[in-house]
C-alpha cells in the first residue's frame, strides 16, 4: 500500500528525473566558486527571480537566517508578522546567529496595518534601538497569499525610511501561481528573498536567496560564517535546476487537489474548512475534539500508512503535494469515515 503524507510539502520525493542528473552532475568545489552545476543554478535563479545574483542555501530557514545576518547589525530591531516561520518555527535563531531584537507586528494572513508599521520603525532617539529590517511572508502560512499592492505598500514604507525588505518567499511560485503573476512581479518588493526547492518543487535539499551583487557577495561570506560553505553541491544543483524548471508549471496540480481535499473533508460531521484560507496547497480546519479526535486520528491514519500532523495554534493542516494524487484523496476520506465510525 502506497505510504501518504499529508503533513507538509517539504515531505515530497525526488523524480527519478532529479535522481538522474544528481547522478550524473558535473561538479567542483563550490567554496572556491568551481562547481558549474551550482553556478548554473545560482545564475537560473538570479533570473527567475529579477535579482542580480542568488546563492544556495542548506534551507529555507538558513536562506531566511544568512539573509537577516546580511541585512543588520547586532542590536537592531527587525520587524516581523507576529505569526511569520521566522517568529514561530525558527528556534529563535534571529536572536542568536544576527543578535537582533524582533519586534512583531500584527498580521492578517500576512497583511499588515500600514499605519502600524509606520509607527513602529524607530526613529533618532538615544534609548531606541536602529530598525535594520523589514520581513514579509508570500505565500503566508496560513495558506494565504498576499496581494501584490500590499507588498508594493510596505515596500515602499520601507524604503521612504532607507530600510531593507526581505522576503520569506519559502512557496513564492506557489504565491505567484495564485496571484496570476510571474515570480519575479513579486520579489521586484524586497531586496532580498528566500524560496525553497525542496517543498512543492520537490528537490531533496534546498533553497535560494537572491538579491544584488553586493548582498550576495556578503551573504556568500556569512553562509560561511554559518558553516554552509559546501563542497561538490553540484549535487544538489542538480536537482535544483530540475525543481526550478520542471515543477514550477505542475503546482496548480497541488492547488486544485487542496480545492478537492477541502470539498471532500466538508463531507465530515463536524469539520470547519477554513475556506477563505485555500490559496495554495494548504488546507486548514478546525474541529472540536469530540467531532474528530486528535490522537485517534493520527494513530488511526498512522496505522493505514497516511501520515498527518496533529492540532497546531488550535487548527488542523493538511498539505496537498505531488506525491498526493486525486484517488489518495479519496483513501483517506475514507480512512477518517472509518475511524470515526468505530
Ligand atoms: N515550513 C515547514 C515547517 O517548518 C512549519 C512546513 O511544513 O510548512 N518559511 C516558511 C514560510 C516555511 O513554511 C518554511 C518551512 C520555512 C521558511 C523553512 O524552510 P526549511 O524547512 O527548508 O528550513
Amino acid at each position: 500500500m502506497k505510504n501518504l503524507d499529508f503533513r507538509s510539502d517539504t515531505v515530497t520525493q525526488p523524480t527519478e528525473k532529479m535522481r538522474q542528473a544528481m547522478a550524473n552532475a558535473v561538479v567542483g568545489d563550490d567554496v572556491y566558486g568551481d562547481d558549474p552545476t551550482m553556478n548554473k543554478l545560482e545564475m537560473m535563479a538570479a533570473e527567475i527571480l529579477g535579482k542580480e545574483a542568488a546563492l544556495f542555501v542548506p534551507s529555507g530557514h538558513f536562506g531566511n537566517q544568512v539573509s537577516i545576518l546580511t541585512h543588520t547589525n547586532r542590536g537592531n530591531e527587525i520587524i516581523v508578522g507576529h505569526d511569520a516561520h521566522i517568529v514561530w518555527h525558527e528556534v529563535g535563531a534571529a536572536a542568536v546567529i544576527s543578535g537582533v531584537q524582533v519586534r512583531t507586528i500584527h498580521t492578517e494572513n500576512g497583511v499588515v496595518d500600514l499605519d502600524e508599521l509606520k509607527g513602529m520603525i524607530r526613529g533618532e532617539d538615544i534609548h531606541y534601538p536602529d530598525t535594520g529590517l523589514v520581513c514579509m511572508e508570500n505565500a503566508h502560512g496560513t495558506g494565504k497569499v498576499v496581494p501584490l499592492e500590499h507588498m508594493k505598500e510596505v515596500y515602499e514604507i520601507a524604503k521612504n525610511h532607507g530600510i531593507p525588505v526581505h522576503l520569506d518567499g519559502a512557496r513564492l511560485f506557489n504565491a505567484a501561481l495564485a496571484l496570476g503573476v510571474e515570480a519575479a512581479e513579486l520579489t521586484q518588493y524586497c531586496d532580498s528573498v528566500n524560496i525553497c526547492l525542496s517543498k512543492g518543487l520537490a528537490a531533496p535539499v534546498g533553497s535560494i536567496v537572491a538579491g544584488t551583487k553586493e548582498f550576495i557577495n556578503k551573504a556568500r561570506k556569512n553562509r560561511k560564517l554559518m558553516g554552509g560553505g559546501m563542497r561538490q553541491v553540484g549535487i544538489l544543483g542538480a536537482a535544483g535546476l530540475i525543481a526550478m524548471t520542471d515543477m514550477v508549471e505542475r503546482l496548480y496540480i497541488d492547488h486544485d487537489n487542496a480545492k478537492y481535499l477541502a470539498d471532500r473533508l466538508k463531507e465530515i460531521k463536524g469539520l470547519s474548512v477554513l475556506e477563505d484560507r485555500l490559496d495554495i496547497n494548504m488546507v486548514f480546519f478546525n474541529a472540536t475534539e469530540e467531532d474528530f479526535p486528535e490522537e485517534k486520528i493520527v494513530n488511526g491514519l498512522f496505522e493505514r500508512n497516511i501520515k498527518v500532523n496533529g492540532i497546531e495554534g488550535g487548527e488542523w493542516r493538511f498539505v496537498t503535494n505531488k506525491d498526493i494524487e486525486r484517488e489518495d484523496i479519496d483513501r483517506l476520506i475514507i480512512a477518517l469515515k472509518e475511524i470515526l465510525d468505530k
